[in-house]
């Protein structure tokens, strides 16, 4: 089957095919599907060996932080519904349903070290996808949207009006690295997840909440011009920037702002964040080819910032579902990432190793076994965007409304800190969550 609006810019220079590993066909469905398969396959294999040894689902060995097997498990449940092929569907099942934890929230004890809003935001989105796209639900009461609901009523419930008009701190516990640090992933992953209950459920305080979030990182500058920067720190009241641009928020935003579009029936205040977000995500392309430019050429991206790109790239293709007058320029894009991320995969099975780069040529790729998840879980997402627009739609009409038993009582606001103080110090060493290398020097450099 050709996707004939897929046809026309693909033009690339034979010498670009030599280098060709996994031979993706951006015109055929089953050259999307197939490529797709070879990839989870790996993904799924690895995972699996790694549950053999250390036996908790829901979990990648290290080096991955938590946050990142979330995204890796939405991923995998997109794969289910775009490809069809349900064949990890139990496991996929029981790898999130045991990280939900504390609250029935996604906050579970064991990962208190790393578990930041933004962390716990990706476990909450994972279980939005399934609601959307009417994955088997659990056994017992509790819905996937359920669990998309706790998450959002604990974050809401952690707004913080003591510092810079309000927001969302990175961390949840006091004791982590990062609890005085605003940053746009928390907020944009709190608007997301707002934005797509919202959309869900029909219940305003959704979209109330996704107007407040939205409002208050534009009052603070984290998104100005349609850019969208890193963080601030609250301890100088957010009067300070850390202008780094990261593909996966300005993503989330544009995905954002097109649901509220589309919600409202073509607002024009959403029409001008989308056009002002997909015009700016150039910033982010190499001739049309998706980049993760602040440390991919330099060669310094971090674990986290290498699964930056996948996060990225599902979330632009729903916006060009959602918001179909951009969806040209996003499909220009998601084609020319998707053929870049295939042709730098090699292999299949646990040797399956994908690039970083979607540019050119990687000489220096991982496997999953072997420090490459966030590189293959990328590529596999920009494979399978390209299946968005023949899928099924999503459930965004009122078949599913949350149960009464979704909780979210208010009260895992986390300031007060569900870990007794024995952590604090442990904490303190630890590396926490996204970036925080790179934080490190940020608060550095704000402390001088
Ligand atoms: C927490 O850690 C223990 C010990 O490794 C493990 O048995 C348990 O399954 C873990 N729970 C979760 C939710 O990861
Ligand atoms: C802190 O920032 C907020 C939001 O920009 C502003 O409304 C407030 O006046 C600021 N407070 C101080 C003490 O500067
Ligand atoms: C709307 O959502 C909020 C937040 O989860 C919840 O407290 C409220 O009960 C919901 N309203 C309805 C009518 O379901
Ligand atoms: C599009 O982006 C360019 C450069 O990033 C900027 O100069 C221009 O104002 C933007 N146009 C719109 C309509 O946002
Ligand atoms: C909303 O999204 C649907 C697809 O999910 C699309 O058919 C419709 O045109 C969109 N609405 C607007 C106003 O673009
Ligand atoms: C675009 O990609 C090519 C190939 O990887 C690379 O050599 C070039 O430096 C990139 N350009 C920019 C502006 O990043
Ligand atoms: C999109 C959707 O599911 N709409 C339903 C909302 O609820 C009414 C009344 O139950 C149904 O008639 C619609 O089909």
């Amino acid at each position: 089957m050709l996707l004939r609006s897929y046809a026309v810019s693909l033009a690339l220079p034979l010498s670009f095919y030599a280098a060709v590993a996994l031979d993706l066909d951006v015109n055929s469905l089953d050259s999307i599907k197939s490529t797709a398969k070879t990839i989870a396959s790996a993904i799924v294999g690895s995972y699996n060996d790694n549950l053999e040894e250390e036996r908790v689902p829901g979990l990648f060995e290290e080096p991955y932080y938590w946050w990142e097997a979330g995204a890796v498990w939405e991923s995998l449940l997109e794969y289910s519904h775009l490809t069809g092929d349900s064949q990890f569907n139990d496991l996929i099942s029981t790898g999130i349903l045991h990280q939900v934890g504390d609250y029935d929230a996604f906050m579970p004890p064991n990962q208190t070290k790393t578990l930041g809003n933004a962390d716990q935001a990706t476990w909450g989105l994972a279980a939005m996808t399934a609601a959307e796209i009417g994955f088997p639900e659990p056994s017992g009461e509790t819905k996937w949207v359920d669990l998309a609901v706790n998450v959002f009523n604990t974050q809401a419930a952690r707004w913080d009006e003591e510092s810079c008009g309000g927001g969302l701190k990175w961390q949840i516990f006091t004791f982590n690295n990062g609890y005085n640090y605003k940053n746009t992933w928390s907020n944009a992953g709190f608007f997301l997840l707002s934005a797509r209950l919202a959309l869900f459920t029909k219940n305003e305080t959704y979209s109330q909440w996704a107007e407040e979030a939205y409002q208050w990182m534009q009052d603070v500058g984290l998104i100005s011009d349609f850019h969208a920067f890193d963080g601030t720190d609250d301890r100088a009241n957010c009067s300070q920037i850390n202008h780094i641009q990261w593909t996966c928020n300005h993503a989330m935003l544009t995905e954002g702002a097109a649901l509220l579009y589309n919600l409202t029936s073509g607002d024009n205040t959403w029409k001008d964040a989308v056009t002002g977000f997909v015009n700016a995500s150039s910033v982010f392309q190499n001739d049309t080819i998706l980049s993760e430019v602040a440390c991919e050429n330099n060669g310094k991206c971090d674990v986290d910032q290498k699964a930056f790109k996948g996060v990225a790239v599902r979330s632009f293709a729903r916006a060009a579902i959602a918001a179909p007058f951009a969806s040209e320029s996003i499909n220009t894009m998601l084609q020319a990432s998707a053929k870049g991320a295939a042709a730098n995969c090699d292999g299949d099975g646990n040797d399956l190793t994908c690039g970083l780069r979607w540019t050119g040529e990687n000489d220096d790729a991982d496997s999953v076994d072997d420090g490459g998840l966030g590189e293959a879980f990328s590529a596999m997402a920009a494979v399978q965007a390209l299946l968005w627009p023949q899928a099924e739609p999503v459930e965004s009409g009122n078949s599913t409304s949350p149960s009464p038993s979704a909780s979210g009582t208010g009260s895992p606001s986390g300031t007060g800190g569900a870990a007794g103080p024995e952590n604090t110090n442990a904490a303190g060493m630890t590396v926490a969550s996204w970036g925080t290398a790179f934080l490190g020097a940020v608060f550095a450099v704000l402390l001088l």
